[in-house]
């Protein structure tokens, strides 16, 4: 068993590093309201590595994998809701669900383009109960018509008509959501299109894929029941050297249309941050969809931990004042560890990360910038790492009802031995 400090313990040290940050101009008080305000749309795909419950047996492509055989993986929809009630309740705050279309209620096959809301209604029901949102994706891959690597882009009108009205019927589920969450949905488009291999034309497949997405776009919806979003990728497992929808290609899409731009930290250069495009993409976006990972190597999608690049990410969402425009949903799946727990600790870490950019003395450090004083800028800045940052999120945990430092591994221990074991 873990230890938890005694609540007299974590208010005494809360009060303390309270008055630190106050001596640096920070209202710590006032950072904790707004983290509790903050919404995370979490990952359904991390319980199940991407498999979904589709009644028919696809496995996975589109360049998409998850490595690992941890066991108790979620077998069914309420195998992965129970899963899902487990994890946020080890997560301070209200946050959202990102489904993506395979995730439906079926006892038959139901091809992706007869997507209905009625195979969606048992998560609005769900959804509704516990107070979470619901966000939304077409699948386009994990299917035969997507073997080739191609969807919205393929050369074979028929095919591309598939996806055109699969991607369709899936903004209508997302205004479903909305519509009886009461809390805008946002669809997301991602495609695996792309060549293994140096491409013979690299402006056909583009044009095909604009064609596409100026049909599944063409049906309008209420902006309060749906949101749209597109996200791009610099290269995937069979995609290593052309990917249609590049960034510049989205980039440009999502600015000359009415859709929001996904950016994925997972998805560019390796020493290539997406920090630094938020305030770009928000001079001329009203708002932005972030897919919070952590690329490995080839990997794009690992559990993301507290590191500088999470920490940039929060950091500019915060210092823009963009917390209203920015939809932050996480997009990492592992089958090596314990599921829960990888929703657990990434998405306690994008709230760490948060309450690290809330807590950072911005305007001291404005102040330092625009006085030229690069030196000051430095100093503060390093010893903002060194602030007692851990006091306030603990005493968080707490005022949340939620497990402080690694406490939630008990319960998580616990559910894996009463349920996730039996599961084979
Ligand atoms: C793939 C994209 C995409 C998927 C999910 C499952 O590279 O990041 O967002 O991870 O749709
Ligand atoms: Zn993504």
């Amino acid at each position: 068993m873990t230890r938890q400090p005694s609540e007299a313990h974590l208010e005494q040290a809360y009060m303390l590093a309270k008055e630190r940050y106050a001596d640096v101009g920070v209202d710590t008080d006032a950072a904790l309201k707004t983290l509790e305000t903050i919404s995370i749309s979490m990952h359904c795909w991390q319980g199940d590595d991407v498999g979904g419950f589709e009644n028919a047996a696809y496995g996975l492509s589109g360049g998409i994998m998850a490595t690992g055989n941890y066991p108790g993986k979620a077998r069914t929809v309420d195998d992965l809701r129970h899963d899902l009630d487990k994890a946020y309740s080890l997560i301070p705050g209200n946050h959202r669900l990102n489904l993506h279309a395979i995730y439906l209620e079926t006892d038959r096959k139901v091809e992706r383009i007869d997507i209905q809301p009625e195979h969606f209604a048992g998560w609005v029901d769900w959804a509704k109960a516990n107070n979470h949102g619901l966000d939304f994706n077409p699948t386009c891959f994990s299917h035969p018509l997507a073997d080739s690597g191609f969807t919205l882009a393929h050369p074979d009108p028929a095919i591309r008509q598939y996806w055109i009205d699969h991607c369709a019927a899936s903004r209508r589920i997302g205004a479903y959501f909305g519509e009886a969450l009461r809390t805008p949905c946002v669809t997301n488009v991602w495609i695996p299109d792309g060549y293994k291999d140096t491409p013979a034309d690299r402006k056909s497949p583009r044009e095909r894929l604009k064609t596409s997405l100026d049909a599944i776009f063409a049906e309008k919806l209420n902006p309060q029941h749906n949101l749209d979003a597109v996200e791009s990728k610099l290269f995937g497992l069979g995609s290593e050297s052309y990917v249609v929808g590049s960034h510049e290609f989205y980039l440009g899409y999502a600015i000359a249309n009415n859709v929001l731009l996904c950016l994925d930290s997972g998805h560019y250069h390796p020493t290539e941050s997406i920090a630094d495009k938020i305030s770009s993409v928000l001079m001329y976006k009203d708002e932005l969809l972030l897919h919070v990972s952590r690329g490995v190597r080839w990997d794009s999608d690992h559990v993301i931990v507290l590191n500088d690049d999470l920490q940039a990410i929060m950091q500019e969402i915060v210092r823009g004042d963009y917390l209203h425009r920015v939809h932050i949903g996480l997009d990492f799946f592992d089958a090596s560890i314990n599921r829960i727990a990888a929703w657990v600790i990434g998405t306690r870490n994008a709230l760490r990360a948060l309450l690290l950019a809330l807590l950072e003395p911005r305007e001291r450090l404005r102040q330092y910038e625009n006085y030229g004083d690069f030196t000051a800028r430095l100093a503060l800045l390093e010893a903002t790492r060194g602030m007692p940052f851990g006091a306030v999120w603990d005493y968080y945990c707490m005022q949340q009802d939620v497990p402080v430092g690694m406490g939630f591994m008990d319960e998580i221990r616990a559910y894996e031995r009463d349920i996730l074991v039996s599961r084979g």
